[in-house]
C-alpha cells in the first residue's frame, strides 16, 4: 500500500527532479560549493622520474624521507582548497596503503591514512583516485582483476573515514608488466570494468561521495588537462560514447565535454583537472616551470568562473613535501582569493568582477543574462553573458561603479561585485 510516509521516503531517496530539466542531487550540490580542490600525484614515479610507471618497479624505491602530511596539506588549505584527492594507486599499480590485495605496495606506514588525517585536521575533505588500469597486476584483463579493484576500493572506502569524491581515470595504454608477462593487454572499455556494479558498491559504502569519470555518474571530465572549461560550460550533458552508443570512462566525445550540452539529459557538471607543473608527478627539471600566481588566477576564472570546479594538482617531491616553488605560488593565489573575494564591494564603490548565481536546485534555466547598472537616475547595460549556473564570474575591462545593479534573465540571478587588483 502506498502511504504518505512511503511517498515521502521515496521522494527523499531520489535525486531532485523538475518536470522539464535535470537538477543536481544533494551530493552534487555539496560538491558545487567546494569550487577548488587539490590533487596529489605521489607514488613510485616520483622516485623514477616517470609519468607512467610500467609496473615492474621495486616497492623499496618509495622512500620519502621527510614525508610530512600536515606540511603538504597546510599550503593547500591556505590556497583555499576545500578537499584533497590522493593517487592511492596510479597506473603502475603501486598502492600507497597496506592493502591486503597485492604485495605491490608501500613497505611501511600508510600514506592514505596520513594524508586523510591531515586533511581532516585542516578542515579539508578527502577523496581517492584509484587507477582502473593496473600495469602490475598479473590478473589484469580477467574478471579476477575487477574483483581486486573492488576489494581495493572497499579498503579505501571503509578504513579512512568519509570520502567526498572517488576519481576514476579513463586512461589505458595497453602494455605493462602484468606479473612478469610484459605484454600488451587490450580490454573493452565499455564492458570490462562493469562500472554499474562498482558504482553501486561506492554508493553503498560512501553514499555521500561524488563519483568522477569522463562521464560521471556525478561529475564529468572537462575534456582537457589544461584546466579550462567552455564558455559557457553547461552543467547538463548527454553522455554519449565516441561511436554514438552509451558512454563509459575512457569512451566519451571529449570535444563536447568543455561546453556540455544545453538542455542535456543529465546533471553532470565539469571538473577541470590541471597540474601546477607541466607533469602530474614531481620532476626536478620542472621546478622552474611551476605555474605563476597570475596563471593560477587565469585558470580560476576559466574554470570556477564558468561554473566548473578546479582540481589543481600539486605533486609532492622525493622528500615527501611540496617544493618551495609550488608553495610560493599557492600562497600568493590564496592571498589574492581572500583579498578579491573576501568581501563584496559596497554600492557606489568601484568593482571589476561581477558574480552571478542562479538557483540550480531548479536546474540551469538562464541562457542569457544582461547586467544593468543604475547611476544618476538611469539604468544602463554593463555586461552580458551566456549561461550562469552555480556561478559565473564576469571580468570587466575597467572598474565600474553602480548605485544599484539588476539582472535581466529568464530566471532570478543573485549578483555580487568584487574588485580584482591582481597579485
Ligand atoms: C590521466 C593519467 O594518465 C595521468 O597520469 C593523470 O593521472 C591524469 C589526472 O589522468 O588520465
Amino acid at each position: 500500500m502506498i502511504t504518505r510516509r512511503t511517498l515521502l521516503a521515496t521522494a527523499a531517496a531520489l535525486p531532485l527532479r523538475s518536470a522539464t530539466q535535470p537538477v543536481p542531487s544533494e551530493r552534487q550540490l555539496r560538491w558545487h560549493e567546494l569550487e577548488t580542490t587539490a590533487f596529489l600525484h605521489f607514488t613510485i614515479n616520483t622516485f623514477t622520474d616517470k609519468e607512467w610507471g610500467y609496473g615492474d618497479e621495486d616497492p623499496n624505491l618509495f622512500q620519502p624521507a621527510k614525508f610530512d602530511a600536515d606540511a603538504i596539506v597546510a599550503p593547500l588549505a591556505d590556497a583555499g582548497m576545500k578537499g584533497v584527492i590522493l593517487t592511492c594507486k596510479h597506473h603502475d599499480g603501486f598502492c600507497l596503503w597496506p592493502t591486503k590485495t597485492t604485495e605491490h605496495r608501500i613497505r611501511k606506514g600508510d600514506i592514505v591514512r596520513d594524508i586523510s588525517a591531515a586533511a581532516r585536521r585542516k578542515g579539508l575533505l578527502f577523496g581517492v583516485y584509484l587507477s582502473p588500469w593496473d600495469r602490475n597486476a598479473a590478473s589484469y584483463g580477467t574478471p579476477k582483476y575487477v574483483d581486486m579493484y573492488r576489494a581495493q576500493l572497499t579498503e579505501l572506502l571503509t578504513q579512512y573515514g568519509p570520502i567526498f569524491e572517488v576519481w576514476h581515470d579513463g586512461a589505458n595504454g595497453g602494455d605493462g608488466f602484468y606479473g612478469g608477462a610484459r605484454e600488451k593487454r587490450t580490454i573493452d572499455k565499455r564492458t570490462y570494468y562493469d562500472w554499474p556494479n562498482t558504482w553501486a558498491l561506492i554508493r553503498k559504502l560512501q553514499p555521500g561521495a561524488v563519483i568522477f569519470s569522463d562521464v560521471g555518474p556525478d561529475i564529468r571530465w572537462v575534456g582537457n588537462e589544461r584546466g579550462i572549461a567552455g564558455d559557457p560550460c553547461w552543467a547538463t550533458y548527454d553522455p554519449v560514447g565516441a561511436d554514438g552508443g552509451p558512454a563509459s570512462p575512457g569512451d566519451v566525445r571529449e570535444k563536447e565535454s568543455p561546453a556540455g550540452h544545453r538542455n542535456g539529459t543529465h546533471w553532470l557538471p565539469a571538473e577541470c583537472d590541471v597540474s601546477i607543473r607541466p607533469g602530474w608527478f614531481w620532476h626536478e627539471r620542472e621546478n622552474a616551470r611551476v605555474k605563476t600566481p597570475a596563471q593560477l588566477i587565469d585558470l580560476y576564472y576559466k574554470s570556477v568562473g564558468r561554473g566548473a570546479n578546479l582540481l589543481l594538482n600539486v605533486p609532492p617531491n622525493r622528500d615527501g613535501l611540496l617544493s618551495p616553488e609550488d608553495i610560493a605560488s599557492l600562497k600568493a593565489f590564496g592571498q589574492w582569493r581572500r583579498k578579491t573575494f573576501g568581501k563584496p564591494v559596497a554600492p557606489g564603490q568601484p568593482f571589476n568582477v561581477i558574480r552571478l548565481k542562479e538557483d540550480i536546485r531548479q536546474g540551469q534555466r538562464i541562457d542569457k543574462a544582461v547586467v544593468e547598472a543604475f547611476n544618476n537616475g538611469e539604468w544602463k547595460e554593463l555586461a552580458q553573458t551566456t549561461g550562469v549556473g552555480p556561478r559565473k564570474l564576469i571580468k570587466l575591462e575597467k572598474p565600474a561603479t553602480a548605485e544599484r545593479l539588476r539582472v535581466q534573465a529568464a530566471a532570478p540571478a543573485e549578483v555580487a561585485t568584487f574588485l580584482d587588483e591582481g597579485v
